[in-house]
Protein backbone atom coordinates (compact mmCIF):
# COMPACT_ATOMS: atom_id res chain seq x y z
CA UNK A 1 0.00 0.00 0.00
CA UNK A 2 3.01 2.46 0.72
CA UNK A 3 5.37 1.08 -1.40
CA UNK A 4 5.18 4.20 -4.02
CA UNK A 5 4.40 6.54 -1.05
CA UNK A 6 8.00 5.66 0.41
CA UNK A 7 9.64 5.52 -3.19
CA UNK A 8 8.80 9.35 -3.57
CA UNK A 9 10.74 10.39 -0.25
CA UNK A 10 13.62 9.14 -1.64
CA UNK A 11 16.28 11.79 -2.05
CA UNK A 12 14.00 14.22 -0.32
CA UNK A 13 14.91 16.12 2.89
CA UNK A 14 12.35 18.57 5.00
CA UNK A 15 8.88 16.82 4.87
CA UNK A 16 5.21 19.62 5.52
CA UNK A 17 2.72 17.57 7.17
CA UNK A 18 -0.65 19.19 6.62
CA UNK A 19 -3.86 17.90 8.84
CA UNK A 20 -7.21 19.36 7.62
CA UNK A 21 -8.36 22.66 9.33
CA UNK A 22 -10.32 22.21 12.38
CA UNK A 23 -8.15 19.11 13.43
CA UNK A 24 -10.24 16.46 14.70
CA UNK A 25 -8.51 13.13 16.75
CA UNK A 26 -7.91 11.12 12.98
CA UNK A 27 -6.21 14.41 11.89
CA UNK A 28 -3.65 15.14 14.91
CA UNK A 29 -3.23 11.32 15.70
CA UNK A 30 -1.74 10.77 11.86
CA UNK A 31 -0.11 13.48 11.74
CA UNK A 32 1.96 13.01 14.55
CA UNK A 33 2.39 9.68 14.47
CA UNK A 34 3.38 9.94 10.32
CA UNK A 35 5.86 13.01 11.41
CA UNK A 36 7.25 10.68 14.23
CA UNK A 37 7.94 8.11 11.25
CA UNK A 38 9.62 10.38 8.93
CA UNK A 39 11.75 11.76 11.88
CA UNK A 40 12.67 8.26 12.55
CA UNK A 41 13.65 7.44 9.18
CA UNK A 42 16.06 10.15 8.51
CA UNK A 43 13.33 13.06 7.54
CA UNK A 44 12.83 16.32 8.58
CA UNK A 45 9.44 16.44 9.40
CA UNK A 46 7.58 19.49 10.33
CA UNK A 47 3.91 19.46 10.85
CA UNK A 48 1.29 22.36 10.20
CA UNK A 49 -2.34 23.30 10.96
CA UNK A 50 -3.58 26.91 10.55
CA UNK A 51 -6.33 26.07 13.45
CA UNK A 52 -5.51 25.30 17.03
CA UNK A 53 -5.80 21.50 18.04
CA UNK A 54 -8.64 21.00 19.98
CA UNK A 55 -8.34 21.12 23.79
CA UNK A 56 -8.64 17.65 24.60
CA UNK A 57 -6.23 16.73 22.04
CA UNK A 58 -3.38 19.02 23.38
CA UNK A 59 -1.38 16.49 25.14
CA UNK A 60 -0.76 14.71 21.94
CA UNK A 61 1.56 17.65 20.83
CA UNK A 62 3.98 16.70 23.64
CA UNK A 63 4.84 13.74 20.83
CA UNK A 64 5.08 16.44 18.33
CA UNK A 65 4.67 19.79 17.60
CA UNK A 66 2.37 21.02 15.54
CA UNK A 67 2.73 24.83 14.04
CA UNK A 68 0.58 27.50 12.01
CA UNK A 69 2.56 27.68 8.30
CA UNK A 70 3.32 30.50 6.99
CA UNK A 71 4.33 30.61 4.13
CA UNK A 72 8.57 31.33 4.51
CA UNK A 73 8.25 27.93 6.36
CA UNK A 74 6.43 25.87 4.11
CA UNK A 75 8.58 27.18 0.95
CA UNK A 76 11.99 25.30 2.56
CA UNK A 77 9.41 22.06 2.34
CA UNK A 78 10.67 19.30 -0.67
CA UNK A 79 7.73 17.68 -0.47
CA UNK A 80 4.25 18.32 1.18
CA UNK A 81 1.97 15.16 2.27
CA UNK A 82 -1.79 15.92 3.39
CA UNK A 83 -3.29 13.57 5.75
CA UNK A 84 -7.01 13.08 6.24
CA UNK A 85 -8.01 15.24 3.75
CA UNK A 86 -8.16 14.59 -0.07
CA UNK A 87 -8.85 17.78 -1.49
CA UNK A 88 -6.57 20.98 -1.10
CA UNK A 89 -9.16 23.63 -0.11
CA UNK A 90 -9.68 21.37 3.01
CA UNK A 91 -5.60 22.86 4.36
CA UNK A 92 -6.40 26.23 4.13
CA UNK A 93 -3.82 28.96 2.78
CA UNK A 94 -1.50 25.69 1.39
CA UNK A 95 -4.01 25.74 -1.97
CA UNK A 96 -2.50 29.34 -2.66
CA UNK A 97 1.12 28.62 -1.81
CA UNK A 98 0.64 25.52 -3.70
CA UNK A 99 0.15 27.76 -6.78
CA UNK A 100 3.56 29.32 -6.47
CA UNK A 101 6.03 26.58 -5.17
CA UNK A 102 4.32 23.49 -6.83
CA UNK A 103 5.71 21.20 -3.77
CA UNK A 104 5.68 17.31 -5.12
CA UNK A 105 2.22 16.09 -2.94
CA UNK A 106 0.74 13.44 -1.37
CA UNK A 107 -2.13 12.20 0.43
CA UNK A 108 -2.94 9.55 3.01
CA UNK A 109 -6.69 9.54 3.46
CA UNK A 110 -9.81 7.25 3.93
CA UNK A 111 -12.19 9.83 2.48
CA UNK A 112 -14.59 9.32 -0.31
CA UNK A 113 -13.69 11.15 -4.17
CA UNK A 114 -10.26 12.45 -3.90
CA UNK A 115 -8.97 15.30 -5.78
CA UNK A 116 -7.30 14.75 -9.12
CA UNK A 117 -3.87 16.18 -9.38
CA UNK A 118 -1.42 14.35 -6.10
CA UNK A 119 1.22 12.96 -6.75
CA UNK A 120 0.82 9.89 -4.39
CA UNK A 121 -2.44 9.25 -3.22
CA UNK A 122 -3.05 6.33 -0.25
CA UNK A 123 -6.76 6.72 -0.29
CA UNK A 124 -8.82 3.93 1.10
CA UNK A 125 -12.58 5.01 1.57
CA UNK A 126 -13.24 1.53 3.16
CA UNK A 127 -10.39 2.34 6.26
CA UNK A 128 -11.75 3.35 9.84
CA UNK A 129 -9.23 5.57 9.93
CA UNK A 130 -6.55 7.76 8.24
CA UNK A 131 -4.68 6.21 11.57
CA UNK A 132 -5.63 2.56 10.58
CA UNK A 133 -3.44 3.47 7.50
CA UNK A 134 -0.94 5.56 8.92
CA UNK A 135 -0.18 2.08 11.35
CA UNK A 136 -0.06 0.03 8.09
CA UNK A 137 2.31 1.85 6.89
CA UNK A 138 4.26 1.60 9.63
CA UNK A 139 3.88 -2.34 9.83
CA UNK A 140 4.74 -3.02 6.17
CA UNK A 141 7.78 -1.15 6.55
CA UNK A 142 8.92 -1.63 10.62
CA UNK A 143 6.31 -2.38 12.69
CA UNK A 144 8.82 -2.30 15.41
CA UNK A 145 9.06 1.52 15.20
CA UNK A 146 5.91 2.14 16.95
CA UNK A 147 6.89 3.17 19.97
CA UNK A 148 4.66 4.09 23.03
CA UNK A 149 3.87 7.98 22.03
CA UNK A 150 3.43 6.80 18.31
CA UNK A 151 0.98 4.27 19.72
CA UNK A 152 -0.81 6.51 21.30
CA UNK A 153 -1.36 8.78 18.84
CA UNK A 154 -2.11 5.74 16.70
CA UNK A 155 -4.82 4.37 19.27
CA UNK A 156 -6.32 7.98 19.76
CA UNK A 157 -7.32 8.46 15.63
CA UNK A 158 -8.99 5.14 15.61
CA UNK A 159 -10.81 5.79 18.73
CA UNK A 160 -11.87 8.96 18.17
CA UNK A 161 -12.54 8.39 14.34
CA UNK A 162 -15.05 5.27 14.94
CA UNK A 163 -16.81 6.49 18.10
CA UNK A 164 -14.90 4.01 20.29
CA UNK A 165 -15.15 0.72 17.42
CA UNK A 166 -18.68 1.00 17.28
CA UNK A 167 -19.00 2.67 13.82
CA UNK A 168 -19.64 -0.05 11.06
CA UNK A 169 -16.21 0.66 9.64
CA UNK A 170 -14.44 -1.01 12.42
CA UNK A 171 -13.44 -4.66 10.86
CA UNK A 172 -11.78 -7.26 12.75
CA UNK A 173 -8.52 -5.89 11.57
CA UNK A 174 -8.92 -2.71 13.32
CA UNK A 175 -9.73 -4.17 16.69
CA UNK A 176 -6.34 -6.43 15.60
CA UNK A 177 -4.91 -3.09 15.25
CA UNK A 178 -5.80 -1.34 18.46
CA UNK A 179 -5.16 -4.76 20.64
CA UNK A 180 -1.48 -4.08 18.91
CA UNK A 181 -1.22 -0.95 19.66
CA UNK A 182 -2.13 -1.37 23.32
CA UNK A 183 0.19 -3.85 23.75
CA UNK A 184 3.03 -1.63 22.19
CA UNK A 185 1.85 1.08 23.85
CA UNK A 186 1.89 -0.22 26.94
CA UNK A 187 -1.43 2.08 27.76
CA UNK A 188 -4.96 1.32 29.08
CA UNK A 189 -7.80 2.17 27.01
CA UNK A 190 -9.31 4.49 29.95
CA UNK A 191 -5.72 6.52 29.55
CA UNK A 192 -6.70 7.77 26.50
CA UNK A 193 -10.70 7.99 27.17
CA UNK A 194 -10.08 10.24 30.38
CA UNK A 195 -7.93 12.60 27.88
CA UNK A 196 -10.57 13.07 25.02
CA UNK A 197 -13.82 12.69 26.74
CA UNK A 198 -13.79 12.91 30.86
CA UNK A 199 -13.48 16.95 30.25
CA UNK A 200 -16.79 18.17 29.63
CA UNK A 201 -17.89 21.64 31.97
CA UNK A 202 -21.24 21.99 33.12
CA UNK A 203 -22.10 25.06 31.10
CA UNK A 204 -21.58 22.12 28.11
CA UNK A 205 -24.46 20.39 29.59
CA UNK A 206 -26.47 23.21 30.44
CA UNK A 207 -26.25 24.02 26.47
CA UNK A 208 -27.17 19.93 25.95
CA UNK A 209 -30.14 20.53 28.20
CA UNK A 210 -31.63 23.67 25.84
CA UNK A 211 -30.78 21.89 22.62
CA UNK A 212 -31.87 18.75 23.57
CA UNK A 213 -35.57 20.79 23.98
CA UNK A 214 -35.43 21.35 19.94
CA UNK A 215 -35.35 17.53 18.77
CA UNK A 216 -37.82 17.02 16.12
CA UNK A 217 -38.50 14.26 13.92
CA UNK A 218 -39.31 14.50 10.31
CA UNK A 219 -40.11 11.62 7.66
CA UNK A 220 -42.08 9.18 9.50
CA UNK A 221 -39.79 9.85 12.65
CA UNK A 222 -36.88 8.95 10.47
CA UNK A 223 -34.68 11.98 10.27
CA UNK A 224 -33.68 13.84 13.62
CA UNK A 225 -33.49 17.30 13.59
CA UNK A 226 -31.79 19.09 16.43
CA UNK A 227 -30.05 23.03 16.84
CA UNK A 228 -28.41 25.29 18.57
CA UNK A 229 -27.98 28.98 18.18
CA UNK A 230 -25.79 31.48 19.06
CA UNK A 231 -28.18 33.12 21.49
CA UNK A 232 -28.23 29.60 23.59
CA UNK A 233 -23.98 29.50 23.75
CA UNK A 234 -24.04 33.21 24.69
CA UNK A 235 -26.60 32.19 27.88
CA UNK A 236 -24.64 29.49 28.86
CA UNK A 237 -20.66 30.86 28.18
CA UNK A 238 -20.43 28.18 25.53
CA UNK A 239 -19.15 28.23 22.00
CA UNK A 240 -19.24 26.12 19.06
CA UNK A 241 -16.93 23.78 19.88
CA UNK A 242 -18.74 22.66 22.59
CA UNK A 243 -21.69 20.76 20.90
CA UNK A 244 -19.14 18.40 20.26
CA UNK A 245 -21.19 14.71 20.38
CA UNK A 246 -24.68 16.52 20.71
CA UNK A 247 -25.83 15.20 17.30
CA UNK A 248 -25.60 11.75 19.57
CA UNK A 249 -28.88 12.56 21.26
CA UNK A 250 -31.40 12.69 18.37
CA UNK A 251 -29.35 9.80 16.31
CA UNK A 252 -29.86 7.41 18.98
CA UNK A 253 -33.68 8.01 18.82
CA UNK A 254 -35.88 4.63 18.23
CA UNK A 255 -36.26 4.03 14.60
CA UNK A 256 -34.22 7.16 13.44
CA UNK A 257 -32.55 6.80 10.36
CA UNK A 258 -30.40 10.06 10.37
CA UNK A 259 -29.56 13.51 12.41
CA UNK A 260 -28.51 16.49 11.64
CA UNK A 261 -27.45 18.95 14.20
CA UNK A 262 -27.55 22.89 13.02
CA UNK A 263 -25.58 25.45 14.72
CA UNK A 264 -27.13 28.94 13.87
CA UNK A 265 -23.62 31.03 14.20
CA UNK A 266 -25.40 34.37 13.44
CA UNK A 267 -23.05 35.97 10.21
CA UNK A 268 -21.13 32.88 9.55
CA UNK A 269 -24.13 31.16 8.55
CA UNK A 270 -25.27 28.08 9.77
CA UNK A 271 -23.31 24.94 10.69
CA UNK A 272 -24.28 21.60 9.94
CA UNK A 273 -23.70 18.31 10.98
CA UNK A 274 -24.72 15.10 9.33
CA UNK A 275 -24.79 11.87 10.57
CA UNK A 276 -26.60 8.16 9.06
CA UNK A 277 -26.80 4.82 11.10
CA UNK A 278 -29.00 3.41 8.38
CA UNK A 279 -28.40 3.11 4.44
CA UNK A 280 -29.09 6.62 4.26
CA UNK A 281 -25.27 8.26 2.41
CA UNK A 282 -25.24 11.66 4.37
CA UNK A 283 -21.99 12.31 2.24
CA UNK A 284 -24.08 12.45 -0.99
CA UNK A 285 -26.77 14.54 1.12
CA UNK A 286 -24.34 16.74 2.36
CA UNK A 287 -22.60 17.32 -1.34
CA UNK A 288 -25.88 18.70 -2.60
CA UNK A 289 -25.32 21.18 0.50
CA UNK A 290 -21.84 22.38 -0.87
CA UNK A 291 -20.91 19.63 2.04
CA UNK A 292 -19.23 16.41 2.16
CA UNK A 293 -17.49 13.61 4.18
CA UNK A 294 -18.17 10.24 5.04
CA UNK A 295 -21.48 8.30 4.75
CA UNK A 296 -21.91 7.84 8.03
CA UNK A 297 -20.66 11.40 8.92
CA UNK A 298 -20.65 14.66 6.72
CA UNK A 299 -21.17 18.31 7.00
CA UNK A 300 -22.11 21.22 5.59
CA UNK A 301 -22.66 25.18 5.50
CA UNK A 302 -26.23 26.63 4.74
CA UNK A 303 -26.23 30.96 4.49
CA UNK A 304 -29.58 30.98 6.53
CA UNK A 305 -31.71 31.72 8.13
CA UNK A 306 -32.26 28.66 10.73
CA UNK A 307 -35.90 27.69 9.46
CA UNK A 308 -34.64 27.30 5.49
CA UNK A 309 -31.39 25.44 6.21
CA UNK A 310 -33.98 23.24 8.26
CA UNK A 311 -36.35 22.90 5.60
CA UNK A 312 -34.05 22.75 2.64
CA UNK A 313 -32.11 20.15 4.09
CA UNK A 314 -34.77 17.67 4.68
CA UNK A 315 -36.08 18.25 1.19
CA UNK A 316 -33.03 17.33 -0.12
CA UNK A 317 -32.89 14.30 2.57
CA UNK A 318 -36.70 13.00 1.70
CA UNK A 319 -35.19 11.56 -1.64
CA UNK A 320 -32.96 9.25 0.11
CA UNK A 321 -35.82 7.81 1.88
MN1 LIG B 1 -10.56 10.62 9.63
Amino acid sequence: MFKEFINKLKNKKRIGVFSHLRPDGDCVGSQIALCRWLEKNGYEAKAFNEDDVPLNLMWLLDYFPIQKPTEEMVASCDLIILVDGNAVHRFGELEEWQKKYSWPMMIVDHHPDPENGFDVMVSVPEASSTCELIYKLFSEHDAEQIDENTAKALYTGIITDTGSLQFDSVTPETVEITADLLRRGNFKPNEIIEELYSNKKLAQYKLLSKALTTIELYQDNHIAVMYVTQQMMDDTGTSNVDTDGFVNYPLSLQGVKAAIIFKDLNEDGIKMSLRSRSEIDVNIWARQLGGGGHKKAAGAWHPGPLEKAIADTIEIGKKQL
